[in-house]
């Protein structure tokens, strides 16, 4: 039984549950407790803060854990990252008031700065060779320079939306984060070990068939040619024959941002019927 550590509730929680159950790993249909083993597949979540997660993995109390990067590089927990997971994308941003000509990253020295994440900031203002009073708050650091605490933030940016609304502007990206995979530094017992192969492989599987579309239509045979042309499928697309024998059935993967600039020049080679469909999984 591997032991995954993930989000009890918060920004992770439902995009984690989400994949977990597109690697078609199931729950019981019952309350969440703290511990639940799937019924399905080897594996029990173990529902944490998510500032608990890389702690909880680095002690071994989970085999893995679900959190993201921000965290894991807050932390200093030894842990690693084994896969990044593509989702909770933000990044980790210097913001001033807005109203302030900002002359680069040296105008920091001697201010205050207000985080939830003094090391993450402390090790890049030590890089910059800059000199700064860092300020720790748990919440709310976007008022900080609005009521005097602060005279800029380190925080999470993802939108930006929160940072205009408190007239604030983002002026230096000091990292990118999103949800990633974290494993400890010893290695686990090969039974988990092919646990964890085996939910790694799965949630590949469910990556690669992100964004991706199958695209499926009816050609006439006389127009095949200028129809493939037009695809810019994986491979070569699959091509069936249909009852009527001047017609024939195009099958192809497409990546959905390609299908507006794709399909009039289809319709005006000549496709018809022209059907789109949700991949699941994509096993390469
Ligand atoms: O209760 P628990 O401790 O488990 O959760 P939490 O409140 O500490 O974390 P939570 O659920 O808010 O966020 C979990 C993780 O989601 C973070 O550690 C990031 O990895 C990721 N994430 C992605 C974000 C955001 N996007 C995000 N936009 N975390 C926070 N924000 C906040 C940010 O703090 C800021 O206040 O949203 C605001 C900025 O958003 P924009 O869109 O206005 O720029
Ligand atoms: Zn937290």
């Amino acid at each position: 039984m591997l032991r995954i550590a993930v989000q009890s509730k918060g920004r992770l929680y439902e995009e984690t549950m989400e994949l977990i159950a597109q690697a078609g790993i199931k729950f019981p249909a019952v309350k969440r407790t703290l511990l639940v083993a799937s019924r399905n597949f080897p594996v029990e979540i173990l529902y944490l803060r998510d500032d608990d997660i890389p702690d909880s993995v680095a002690t071994g109390t989970a085999d893995v854990g679900i959190v993201g990067l921000n965290e894991v590089l807050e932390k200093r927990q030894r842990v690693e990252t084994i896969h990044p997971l593509g989702f909770s994308r933000c990044r980790l941003s210097l913001a001033i008031p807005r109203e302030i000509d900002y002359p680069g990253r040296q105008w920091f020295n001697g201010k205050k700065i207000a985080t939830s994440y003094p090391n993450i900031l402390k090790e890049y203002l030590d890089q910059n060779g800059i000199t700064a009073d860092i300020h720790v708050i748990s919440g709310s650091v976007e008022i900080a320079p609005g009521i005097g605490l602060a005279d800029g933030i380190f925080d999470i940016v993802s939108s930006g939306s929160t940072l205009v609304s408190n007239n604030l502007a983002e002026v230096e990206k000091v990292i990118d984060s999103q949800a990633v995979l974290i494993g400890g530094l010893k290695p686990l017992p090969a039974e988990k070990q092919a646990i964890l192969d085996d939910l790694i492989f799965r949630f590949k599987a469910v990556k690669a068939a992100d964004g991706n579309k199958y695209l499926l239509m009816n050609v006439p045979r006389t127009r095949l040619s200028e129809v493939i042309a037009i695809l810019p499928g994986i491979k070569s697309p699959t091509i069936l024959p249909l009852a009527d024998e001047n017609w024939c059935s195009v099958h192809s993967v497409i990546q959905e941002s390609q299908f507006w600039d794709i399909v009039t020049r289809l319709k005006n080679a000549g496709a018809e019927g022209i059907l789109v469909l949700d991949i699941m999984k994509m096993v390469p």
